[in-house]
C-alpha cells in the first residue's frame, strides 16, 4: 500500500450538467483527491520539491470544478484525475465528485462519480553482472522485477556477453535490456531496484568496478511523445547519462526493441541507428537464458 496524501471537500460553483439550467444558473459541487505518492524521499529530505505540492492539486482541481461547463461528472472527475498524475512523484488518484443539489428528482443527500487512475509508464531497464553466476543472476533479476508491486517486465533482449568498459581490470561482462511498464515514480522505481541489486549481494565500492548485479533506469516514460522524464539530477538522471555512448546497453535494446528511441541532449535518436555508430566489437552474444528464465511464459516474450 502506498502513501496518501488527501484533500476532502475542495469546493466550488460550477456549471456542470446537461440541463441548460444547469449550466446557466450552476450549482455546488465539490471534490475529494486521494494522492497515492512515495513519500519517502521527502520524508528523508524534509524538500517540497521531492513531493507533491497538494495546494497545487487543490487549485488546478479548484479551477476544474469552477472552469467551462461540461456535461458528466465523470468527465469532470477524470480530468481532476489526470491534472493529478501529471506530478511525476503521484502514482495513483482515486478523485471523488459530489453533485448534492443535481436535479435528480426525489429527495437525497448527495451524489457522486468516483474514478480511479494509475501511472502507467514504458521504462527501460538495462542489466549488467560479471561476479558470481551472471547468468543466474540476471535471470532471477528479470523475475524479481516483474514480481515488483507496480512494474510489470514485457520484454528481455538475449544475453549479450560485454568486454568491460571503464573502471579495473575485471572479468567479462553479462549484460541486457529489459523493457517494462511502471506505475511506480522514477525515484520509488530506481530505490526498487537497488533493494533487487541489494539482494544479489551487490556492493558499492568502486566506481565501474565488478559487480554481482547492476540495474539501470536507462529512460522512464517515451521520448517520442516528448513523454519521457529528464532529470538532471546525480541521484537519479535520466535519461542514463552514458546509455547513449554504450554499446552494451545499446545493442541489446536495438533487438529487444528494434523501434525503441533515446532522447540524447536536445535529439531523439534511433537506438538501433546509435549502437550502429559505436564500435560493437566488445559486445557478442551470451548464453541463453537459464531455464526457467521467466516463469511459463515463452524466453524473450510475453504480452500484457
Ligand atoms: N544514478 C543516477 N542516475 C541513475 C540511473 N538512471 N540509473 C545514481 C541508475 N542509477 C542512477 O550507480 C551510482 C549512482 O548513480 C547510484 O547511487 C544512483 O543513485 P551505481 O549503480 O551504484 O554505480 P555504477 O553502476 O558503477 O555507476 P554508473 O554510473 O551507473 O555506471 P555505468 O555508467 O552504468 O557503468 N562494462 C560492461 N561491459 N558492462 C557493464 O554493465 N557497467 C559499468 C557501470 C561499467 N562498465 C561496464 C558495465
Ligand atoms: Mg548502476
Amino acid at each position: 500500500m502506498s502513501d496518501r496524501i488527501a484533500l476532502h471537500g475542495i469546493a466550488a460553483r460550477g456549471f456542470h450538467g446537461v440541463l441548460a439550467e444547469e449550466k446557466a444558473v450552476g450549482q455546488p459541487f465539490s471534490a475529494d483527491v486521494v494522492l497515492e505518492v512515495d513519500t519517502a524521499r521527502a520524508g528523508a529530505s524534509d524538500d517540497l520539491s521531492h513531493t507533491v505540492n497538494y495546494a497545487e492539486v487543490a487549485a488546478v482541481a479548484h479551477g476544474i470544478l469552477a472552469g467551462p461547463s461540461l456535461d458528466l461528472v465523470e468527465t469532470v472527475a477524470n480530468r481532476i484525475a489526470e491534472a493529478s498524475l501529471r506530478h511525476t512523484v503521484v502514482e495513483a488518484v482515486e478523485v471523488t465528485v459530489h453533485k448534492p443539489q443535481a436535479p435528480v428528482g426525489v429527495p437525497f443527500d448527495d451524489v457522486t462519480v468516483s474514478v480511479r487512475r494509475e501511472r502507467d509508464v514504458p521504462v527501460v531497464v538495462a542489466l549488467g553482472a560479471n561476479l558470481g553466476l551472471p547468468a543466474e543472476t540476471l535471470a532471477s533479476a528479470v523475475r524479481e522485477v516483474d514480481a515488483l508491486d507496480g512494474v510489470t517486465v514485457q520484454r528481455a533482449s538475449p544475453l549479450v556477453e560485454t568486454d568491460p568498459v571503464g573502471g579495473p581490470e575485471q572479468p567479462t561482462y553479462l549484460n541486457a535490456v529489459l523493457v517494462a511498464r511502471t506505475r511506480l515514480s522514477p525515484w520509488h522505481l530506481l530505490r526498487e531496484l537497488h533493494a533487487v541489486e541489494a539482494r544479489h549481494g551487490r556492493r558499492r565500492e568502486v566506481r565501474w568496478g565488478a559487480r554481482t548485479l547492476d540495474l539501470d533506469l536507462v529512460q522512464y516514460g517515451d521520448p517520442r511523445a516528448g513523454g519521457d522524464v529528464v532529470l538532471d539530477d546525480p541521484e537519479l538522471t535520466l535519461p542514463h547519462p552514458r546509455a547513449h555512448e554504450r554499446a552494451f546497453v545499446l545493442v541489446p535494446w536495438s533487438e529487444v526493441d528494434p523501434a525503441a528511441r533515446l532522447r540524447v541532449g536536445a535529439d531523439v535518436a534511433d537506438v538501433p541507428g546509435l549502437a550502429a555508430r559505436l564500435d560493437s566489437g566488445g559486445v557478442r552474444p551470451g548464453p541463453p537464458w537459464p531455464a526457467p528464465w521467466w516463469g511459463s511464459a515463452p524466453a524473450g516474450e510475453r504480452s500484457r
